[in-house]
């Protein structure tokens, strides 16, 4: 099934001059880059884009970290684009991720992991929701 998924790469990522790496993996994978645009999020959009984690010990460290710097938020659609994507992002600890993912390759740490990308139809398409207007997404 043709599904969008929502991806970030994070300030660490973006600070370190990965955006054309990453973005090629998503390509190479067979996702094609539906919409995107670079933000620098405020504390406040950081906290309601994790709200879900507001409870984690990690919280206050992970919103600060993701207004850090800019980041680049983007819209893949694709064939099982959303496990495709989870696929070739790596494990959530880049220590742990397989070979030749993007986290093992580029993350620093759990926390600064290089990327995010959503993680079920459901919090995909809230996720989409989150950044872009519909007609800033181009299906092709
Ligand atoms: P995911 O990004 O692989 O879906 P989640 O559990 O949803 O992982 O966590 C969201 C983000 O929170 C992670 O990508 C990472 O940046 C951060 N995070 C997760 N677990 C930890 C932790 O144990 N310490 C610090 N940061 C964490
Ligand atoms: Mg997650």
């Amino acid at each position: 099934m043709i599904e969008r998924t929502l991806s970030i790469i994070k300030p660490d990522a973006v600070a370190r001059g990965l955006i054309g790496e990453i973005l090629k993996r998503c390509e190479a994978a067979g996702l094609k880059i539906v919409a995107a645009k670079l933000l620098h999020l405020s504390a406040e959009q950081a906290g309601a884009f994790y709200a879900v984690h507001k409870e984690r010990p990690f919280f206050a460290s992970l919103t600060e970290y993701m207004c850090s710097g800019p980041i680049l938020v983007s819209v893949l659609e694709g064939e099982a684009a959303i496990s495709k994507n989870r696929e070739i992002m790596g494990a959530t600890d880049p220590a742990k991720a397989a070979p030749g993912t993007i986290r093992r390759d580029w993350g620093k740490d759990v926390e600064k992991n290089a990327v995010h990308g959503s993680d079920a139809p459901q919090t995909a398409q809230w996720e989409i929701v989150f950044f872009f207007k519909p007609d800033e997404i181009h299906s092709r």
